[in-house]
C-alpha cells in the first residue's frame, strides 16, 4: 500500500461558504425585471420543488443529454441551479429603507448575485428613480452592498475587541485588514487578495460584497433581437471599470417570458424565424460555474444523474455525495472521460483502448468525469458499485 498522504494537500480556503447547496440571488432595484426573470425560471424548470421565492432549474448541458440518449435510463437527474428571487433594493436599504435590512438579509443567504439591470424603455412600467438610466442604477445597488459591508465590518470590530481578543490573535489581526480594506479604503472584498486567516475569517460573516456577480442588462424584445441598446456600451465601460474578470449577459425578460409561454415546440419556430436565441442556458451555466461547483456523472441503464460537487473535490468525498458508504469504505473510481465515451461510443470500447482509469482516494474529480464507486461495505468486504 501506498504511503498515506494527509493534509499536506489541503487547498487553500476560497472565498465563500462551504458545500454544494450554494445559490444564486437575483438583486436589483424595483421593477427592473426580476420576477419576470424567475417567473421565467420557473416554468422552465419542470421541478417539482418550488416555492414562491425560491427555485431549481436544470443546467443545460449536451454532455448530460449524451449520456441520456445513450443509455435511455430509467431515470435521469440532471445539476440544478438553485436561485432566489429578492425584493427590489431602494436607495438607503443599508440604513433600513424599504424594508432594507429584510432583503438584504435575503442577499446574504445567497452566494453569487445575479444583478438585473434595467435597459428597457416602457411608459407602463415606472421606474423608481423616475428615468431609465442603468449606469445610475448600478451604482445605487454598488453603494448600498458596500455601505451595509463597511457597517457589517464595524460592528464585527466592536464585538472582536468586546470578546478579550487582542493584537495578535489571527481573528482580531484578520478583522484589522478587512476593516482596512472595507471601510478606510472602500474596496469590494471580491477584488481583493486575502491570506487564509482572512479568508476564514470572512466565510463565518459573508459579507455581500464577497459574492461574485453576474451583471444581467434586461433590455427590451426588440433591442434584444437586433442586438442593440443605447446603454449596453455605458453599462459594460461601468463595470469594466470596476471588475477585473466581469461577466456581463443581455437578455430580455420580455422576449425569454413569451418563449417559455409559447411552448418548446412553438418557441422553437419563433426562434428560427426571428434568428435569435434564448439567453437563459449561457445565464444558467455561468450562474452555477460563479458558485465554484461542478459536476461528475454516474451513469447506467437505471439511472443517469448528474452529481454536484465543489470544484477540486476528491474522489472519496465525491463519493460520498451518493452515499456516505461510499465514502466510508471507498477503494476506488473508475474513471472514464467524457470525450473518450463520445468518441469510442461505448464503456467496452473504453476499456480497449485503455483509457478506462482506476484512481485512487487523491484523485481530484473533474468536471464532466463519468465515475463507478468501488467500495468496501462494512467488515463483509464485498465490493459493490453505482
Ligand atoms: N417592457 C418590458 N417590461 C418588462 C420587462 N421585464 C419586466 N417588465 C415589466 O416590468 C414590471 C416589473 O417587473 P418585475 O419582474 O415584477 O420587477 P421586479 O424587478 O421583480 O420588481 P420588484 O420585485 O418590485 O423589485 C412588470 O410590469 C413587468 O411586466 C421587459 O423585459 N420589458
Ligand atoms: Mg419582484
Amino acid at each position: 500500500m501506498p504511503p498515506k498522504k494527509k493534509e499536506a494537500e489541503k487547498p487553500s480556503p476560497l472565498l465563500g461558504r462551504f458545500g454544494t447547496s450554494l445559490k444564486c440571488g437575483i438583486v436589483g432595484l424595483p421593477n427592473v425585471g426580476k420576477s419576470t426573470f424567475f417567473n421565467v425560471l420557473t416554468k422552465s424548470s419542470a421541478a417539482a420543488e418550488n416555492f414562491p421565492f425560491c427555485t431549481i432549474v436544470p443546467v443545460p448541458d449536451e454532455r448530460y443529454d449524451f449520456l441520456v440518449d445513450s443509455f435511455k435510463p430509467a431515470s435521469k437527474v440532471p445539476a440544478y441551479l438553485h436561485v432566489t428571487d429578492i425584493a427590489g433594493l431602494v436607495e438607503g436599504a443599508h440604513e433600513g429603507k424599504g424594508l432594507g435590512n429584510a432583503f438584504l438579509s435575503h442577499i446574504k443567504a445567497c452566494d453569487a448575485i445575479f444583478h438585473v439591470v434595467r435597459a428597457f424603455d416602457d411608459d407602463d412600467v415606472t421606474h423608481v428613480e423616475g428615468v431609465v438610466n442603468p449606469v445610475r442604477d448600478l451604482e445605487v445597488i454598488h453603494e448600498e452592498l458596500r455601505l451595509k459591508v463597511m457597517g457589517d465590518a464595524s460592528a464585527l470590530e466592536k464585538t472582536v475587541v468586546r470578546g478579550n481578543d487582542k493584537k495578535g490573535r489571527p481573528e482580531y489581526d484578520a478583522l484589522m485588514k478587512i476593516q482596512d480594506v472595507v471601510v478606510d479604503q472602500k474596496k469590494e472584498v471580491r477584488f481583493c487578495e486575502w491570506g487564509t486567516n482572512e479568508i476564514e475569517v470572512l466565510n463565518r460573516h459573508l459579507l455581500l460584497t464577497a459574492k461574485p456577480v453576474i451583471y444581467l442588462v434586461n433590455l427590451s424584445e426588440r433591442d434584444y433581437l437586433r442586438k442593440k441598446n443605447k446603454w449596453l456600451l455605458k453599462i459594460k465601460e461601468w463595470i469594466v471599470s470596476r471588475e477585473p474578470n466581469p461577466t456581463i449577459i443581455p437578455f430580455s425578460g420580455a422576449f425569454e417570458s413569451k418563449l417559455v409561454d409559447l411552448g418548446a415546440t412553438e418557441a422553437e419556430e419563433f426562434l428560427k424565424a426571428s434568428n435569435a436565441q434564448s439567453a437563459l442556458s449561457k445565464i444558467v451555466t455561468t450562474g452555477f460555474r460563479a458558485l465554484n461547483l461542478e459536476y461528475f456523472f454516474t451513469a447506467g441503464k437505471d439511472e443517469v444523474r448528474a452529481w454536484t460537487i465543489m470544484k477540486g473535490t476528491k474522489a472519496p468525498q465525491a463519493a460520498g455525495k451518493i452515499h456516505t458508504d461510499f465514502e466510508k469504505g471507498f477503494i476506488m473510481a473508475e474513471v472514464m472521460k467524457f470525450d473518450d465515451y463520445k468518441e469510442l461510443e461505448s464503456e467496452a470500447n473504453v476499456k480497449a483502448a485503455g483509457k478506462y482509469r482506476q484512481q485512487g482516494r487523491n484523485y481530484t474529480v473533474e468536471d464532466g468525469d463519468i465515475i463507478f464507486f468501488k467500495f468496501n461495505a462494512g467488515a463483509g468486504l464485498t465490493s459493490k458499485k453505482k
